[in-house]
């Protein structure tokens, strides 16, 4: 099929032109797919859709990837460098919008009528750059006058405070993998003004809706402000979601008093909490009862809960939301009465006694279930974070552990790894995930298991190029690439790592070399507004730059700091790594995904038992994951021990381990004042010393000693190889399609 077509655009001149003939095409072809059908269908509601370049996963998904790139190599091309020519859309932060893009082409690909609902932000998160070894933050505009969005007519009136403005919506289209479409629905306004923002920084004026409110995702909500500003951009979210909701299920023939026969709304974190309200407030509107409303409202809305970190729970003061939505407050003010005449517990109120409105409460009294995102996560939610609501509603907590599409994350970004699975066992494993389980009558072939190192070494030496021609950074393929890509927060703990680097600089210096160089590499963007993450980046950059210039250690230890981190990088650097950091303090890492799509790429995890690592350290066995840390239930004890004594201390760590006071104070030593700013590593230093609310020195020594092993058994080609096996063969229960299989079956119920 398409043959003449794809022939007749690979004969084109340029690469554009190329690139802008097979994204027509495409989309001629998705079209021509038709949409999913059905009475009842999923909106996926959600502030972020982190859906990466389309072009690649798009061809992959409708069956005609190998026949492009054929007629491609033909003309002496590579879809490498026709992929080169998209844009990646920036319409995410991290995990989870990255889940809610694996989400939908899961949903699609299972044949599940349902949609995406966000926005479309013109300048995306944030583009980073790093300039005396600091991030700076430019405008990130991905649209382009030809691109995978459409323009519809739809459009809906939105209440502000004072005044209406108009919506509009674009569509892209979201092919499942041999199967119809679904769409990502994105609403923004005609006024958008991207000239408000300068060339070299990301300060507007935040005061001016009509030209701003589409702009960025997560703008800088450090003054008052930026909060408003994210409330504006929230209710414009989901007035525009329940406006469509309503229409689509009335056209579909619904009396609206059987919506949920028609609309189940899935809510991704709280960001999109104000449906409920809204939804209510508009069959209010169309003369249902209150009790009626809220009752429908409460059998369609279901709550994905992604993180237990206070600063992510949302709660606004509520006059700010009588500011932004007046509207919505009488209904709010009522779901508050509601809630506190049956249950006398503040803890469990919607409006608290400072006045604030608690946004995951509203979720959680009015929607039918909440889930968690890994087993050990949701059973922490349980037991301790939403306690007290579990014990009112015990039968809306579900867990749902999340997962990944292996359309992206394997199929596309590793075409070697895929051939050699589909000789090995057939491919089965491109419709049922868990058939990848049958790799594991190869764990004796020694043919196999070179081939599987072979398989690493190219994708380590493609990396090499890629990272030579973006960055002018060399690397060297032969050495363990030590990977640590993801958001940079203090939990996740990128600063333990930057300590055990200072720790082997100075073994290095002190005459104890490396069987095999070691890569240290890193990618993460940190909040704008989040100096302590930034002071991280810092020291990394700053260590980055030291080591190069030691001729001691530079042939042993090179760290790189990957800039502007995204989709397209890590489809690039996972399949090269060959060790996987997932170190984030027990407890507080919801699940990770990124953990996920390592393991499948053949990395072996360095680990705590956190998140999603629990249930891989499950899968793989002990022999095949490296553990560390103190758990989950000692971690909960340190922060909350009723006697102070016995909580988390920093200062104790610092000043009774010689060895930790070693590698923390070398963060403030003259090597590294030579290098870097002194203000931002002192403030980390102190960090460190007298907060350390995340808990770097309690792992610290233990984390040394495990990887340490790491690198030590790395050396064992066969026995590694082994353990790379059996991540690649146990992966099959973290793909996308069976999380969302579950999500149907126990939440969503589309037939
Ligand atoms: C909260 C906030 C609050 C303040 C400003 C910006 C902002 C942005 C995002 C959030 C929500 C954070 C929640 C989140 O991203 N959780 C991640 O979700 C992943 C998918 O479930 C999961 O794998 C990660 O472990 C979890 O950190």
């Amino acid at each position: 099929m398409y043959e003449k077509e794809i022939e007749s655009i690979a004969a084109k001149g340029s690469n554009v032109e190329i690139y802008e003939g097979l994204l027509q095409l495409t989309k001629e072809i998705m079209q021509g797919k038709g949409q999913i059908q059905g009475k009842k269908k999923i909106y996926y509601i959600s502030a972020e859709f982190l859906i990466g370049k389309l072009l690649s996963n798009n061809l992959i998904n409708l069956g005609i990837y190998d026949q492009v790139a054929d007629a491609l190599k033909k003309k002496g091309k590579s879809m490498a460098e026709i992929e080169e020519i998209e844009n990646e859309p920036s319409l995410g932060n991290g995990g989870l919008g990255r889940l809610a893009a694996c989400f939908l082409d899961s949903i699609a690909t299972l044949g599940l009528p349902g949609d995406g609902i966000g926005l479309n932000y013109h300048l995306g998160l944030f583009e980073q750059k790093f300039e005396n070894n600091l991030q700076k933050e430019k405008k990130n505009p991905w649209i382009t006058e030809k691109s995978w969005l459409r323009r519809t007519d739809v459009s809906y009136p939105v209440i502000f405070g004072g005044h209406t403005v108009q919506s509009v919506m674009y569509e892209i289209d979201v092919t499942g993998y041999d199967n119809k479409c679904n769409t990502l629905k994105l609403f923004d306004l005609d006024t958008i003004d991207e000239s408000i923002v300068p060339e070299d920084n990301i300060y507007f004026n935040k005061e001016d809706i009509q030209k701003n409110l589409t702009l960025f995702l997560y703008p800088d909500d450090s003054d008052y402000q930026g909060q408003v500003l994210r409330i504006y951009q929230q209710y414009f979210m989901v007035s525009n979601a329940a406006q469509l909701i309503i229409d689509e299920a009335v056209a579909k023939g619904s009396n609206l008093y059987d919506l949920p026969d028609y609309a189940v709304i899935q809510i991704n974190d709280t960001h999109p909490t104000m449906v409920i309200p809204e939804m209510i407030r508009l069959l209010l509107q169309r003369d249902i009862n209150i009790d009626d409303a809220i009752g429908i409202v409460s059998k369609m809305c279901a709550y994905t809960n992604h993180t237990i970190l206070a600063e992510a729970l949302e709660k606004w003061p509520i006059w700010y939301l009588e500011r932004v939505v007046p509207q919505l407050i009488p209904v709010i003010k009522m779901l508050d009465v509601k809630v506190k005449e049956k249950y006398k517990d503040e803890s469990v109120a919607i409006i608290d006694k400072d006045n604030r409105v608690h946004m995951a409460h509203i979720d959680i009294h009015f929607g039918f279930s909440v889930n968690g995102v890994a087993a050990l996560h949701t059973e922490i939610l349980k037991t301790s974070e939403l306690k007290a609501f579990n014990d009112i509603y015990p039968n809306k907590f579900n867990n749902k552990t999340n997962g990944i599409t292996f359309r992206r994350w394997l199929m596309h970004c590793n075409h070697e790894l895929t051939d050699f699975i589909t000789e090995q066992i057939g491919d089965g494993f491109k419709k049922d995930a868990t058939e990848l389980e049958n790799l594991l009558k190869l764990a004796k072939d020694k043919k196999a298991l070179e081939k599987l190192l072979d398989i690493k070494k190219q994708k380590k030496v493609q990396f090499k190029e890629y990272l030579k021609n973006k960055e002018g950074i060399t690397i060297d393929e032969n050495s363990i690439f030590d990977v640590q890509v993801k958001r940079l927060h203090e939990y996740k703990r990128q600063q333990m790592n930057a300590l055990y680097i200072i720790y082997k600089y100075m073994d290095i210096k002190a005459g104890n070399k490396p069987k095999t160089p070691i890569t240290m590499i890193f990618g993460a963007k940190a909040a704008p507004a989040y100096t302590i993450a930034k002071d991280i980046i810092h020291l990394l950059l700053c260590l980055s730059e030291m080591i190069s210039k030691d001729p001691d250690v530079s042939p042993y230890l090179k760290v790189v700091m990957l800039e502007n981190y995204n989709v397209t990088y890590a489809e690039k650097v996972i399949p090269a790594a060959d060790i996987s950091e997932q170190i984030s303090l027990a407890s507080q890492e919801a699940s990770g995904t990124g953990n996920m799509k390592f393991m499948l790429n053949g990395a072996v995890t360095l680990g705590t038992e956190d998140g999603a690592n629990v249930e891989i350290h499950d899968f793989v066995g002990d022999d095949n994951i490296y553990i560390f840390g103190e758990s989950s239930e000692k971690v909960i004890d340190l922060y909350n021990n009723p006697d102070p004594a016995k909580r988390y201390c920093a200062e104790t760590f610092y000043d009774e381990d010689e060895q930790i006071a070693k590698l923390v104070d070398f963060i403030i030593s003259k090597e590294m004042f030579a290098v870097g700013n002194k203000k931002s590593l002192i403030r980390l230093y102190m960090e460190i010393i007298t907060k350390d609310w995340f808990m770097t020195l309690l792992d610290l020594k233990d984390y040394i000693k495990v990887k340490e092993q790491v690198l030590a058994d790395y050396e064992d080609r066969q026995k590694w190889a082994g353990k790379m096996l059996v991540n690649v063969a146990k992966a099959g229960f973290f793909s996308s399609d069976r999380t969302i299989a579950q999500y149907n079956e126990d939440i969503w119920k589309l037939s």
